[in-house]
């Protein structure tokens, strides 16, 4: 029997695949080390590490390029929405097929419903109620170049991640077709990338079904008002607000409502944390361990895109402060800014709300001191009473790496 995947690769045809040459870069140039940045990623991170342009994106920053791997430079930021052609993309596999609109089908079964379906993209437009809304999509290893001592992953410098307005349905909606049983648990998905290799472990996530049934989970075509991009997930991928990026699947071609917990290798062993290291909000049962448990919920984080590293400023004059802070979805409550370097504090002004999953503007004001160096801080706090970390939390896979960011500038 031919499955799916199959299929999908029929169609997308040798010439459509990442690594056929259809799709190569059009663009590379050598970035400097400020735009390729931040200092402090591992020794060769920088040297290795060039803008280019993906087919659809302006030039990123490549930190590998089989799988795709590209991070959004920091003066992106400067906006709450990152535009589509500036989104991130991260892959684990390389085979990418490019799957078209028109012959996508989303397959529901697994052995926790009564009735699995298959859908195509007319009827998940026109049968289920549709929904826009603002959220941050981060990889849990946003940062991680950043880990000291260095562990073992993509290098990323502060650009794994983005905010859009994604446009879809709910899949609650989508799975009550399917009439869960009593005894669903955690629903699987999976996308049409998959490795070169039989024996690479496909790229396949689960979520517990409270999660799946939250109205904010979504499957979505549109990213901004536009059609997904390619390599953010065409032509639907599932967005799950507040949670690490690792179950938002792309290209998404099946889901599985399971009564069993899955045992995907990316499930089981890659994207865990420690228990006990981080203060976890929203606990996913089914996949802990007495050691570990499933990275879920982002941390309240923020990044300061003004000033930038370096700058100089006369004494006395303006230096204005900016950047963007989020969380798990609980909101901002305040952002406290410092110019000198931590001792003392200053609320700065919030720009406004676009959804409690958005990126939050801020902004603030100081006078340039006389001393010649200055040190600029951001510490954002959400509404649960969460705030960032000063010093670094370390685990193996450089997750959740919230330490306050500190840009220092020049004066006279
Ligand atoms: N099919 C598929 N979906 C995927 C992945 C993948 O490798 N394959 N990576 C996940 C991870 S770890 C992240 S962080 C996000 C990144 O989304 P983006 O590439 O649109 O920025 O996609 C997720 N969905
Ligand atoms: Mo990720």
């Amino acid at each position: 029997m031919r499955t799916r995947r199959q299929f999908l690769m029929d169609l997308a045809g040798g010439a459509a695949v990442l690594g056929s040459g259809a799709l190569l870069p059009s663009l590379a140039r050598a970035g400097d080390a400020q735009s390729v940045g931040p200092a402090g990623l591992p020794a060769g991170t920088l040297e290795t590490s060039f803008l280019e342009a993906l087919p659809g994106k302006r030039p990123l920053i490549k930190r590998t390029y089989r799988p795709p791997n590209f991070e959004t430079p920091l003066e992106i930021f400067d906006q709450a929405f990152t535009p589509n052609d500036a989104f991130f993309v991260r892959y684990h596999l390389p085979q990418i097929p490019q799957v078209s609109a028109k012959e996508w089908k989303l397959e529901i079964g697994g052995d926790a419903v009564e009735k699995p379906f298959t859908l195509d993209l007319a009827a998940l437009q026109r049968d289920f109620e549709q929904v826009e809304l603002a959220a941050v999509c981060q990889c849990a290893g946003n940062r991680r170049g950043l880990s000291d001592p260095h562990v073992a992953g993509v290098e990323w410098g502060i650009g794994a991640m983005g905010n859009a307005r994604w446009k879809g349905v709910r899949l609650k909606d989508v799975l009550a077709r399917a009439a869960p049983k009593k005894d669903a648990l955690e629903v699987i998905s999976n996308g049409a990338d998959h490795g070169s290799l039989a024996a690479t472990p496909d790229f396949i996530k689960s979520i517990p079904m409270w999660k799946a049934m939250d109205e904010n989970t979504l499957l979505v075509w549109q990213m901004n008002g536009e059609p997904l991009p390619h390599f953010n997930g065409a032509p639907v991928r599932m967005i799950v607000p507040g949670w690490a990026g690792t179950y938002w699947m792309k290209h998404i071609v099946s889901i599985d409502v399971s009564a069993q917990p899955c045992k995907s290798f990316w499930m089981a062993t890659a994207y865990r944390i420690p228990k006990g290291k981080f203060p976890v909000v929203d606990r996913f049962l089914s996949q802990e361990t007495d050691v570990n448990t499933p990275i879920t919920d982002m941390v309240v984080n923020s990044l300061l895109t003004s000033p930038r590293e370096g700058q100089r400023f006369k004494p006395g004059a303006q230096v204005e402060v900016k950047g963007i802070a989020w969380d798990n979805g609980s909101g901002i409550r305040t952002v406290e800014v410092s110019a000198d370097g931590g001792r003392n504090w200053q609320t700065a002004t919030l720009d406004q709300d676009v959804g409690r999953y958005a990126f939050r503007g801020f902004r603030h004001a100081f006078k340039a001191g006389t001393g010649a160096e200055m040190t600029v801080l951001a510490k954002a706090t959400n509404r649960m009473g969460a705030s960032q970390a000063f010093e670094l939390v370390f685990n193996p896979a450089g997750y959740h790496n919230n330490v306050v960011s500190r840009v220092s500038v020049r004066v006279g």
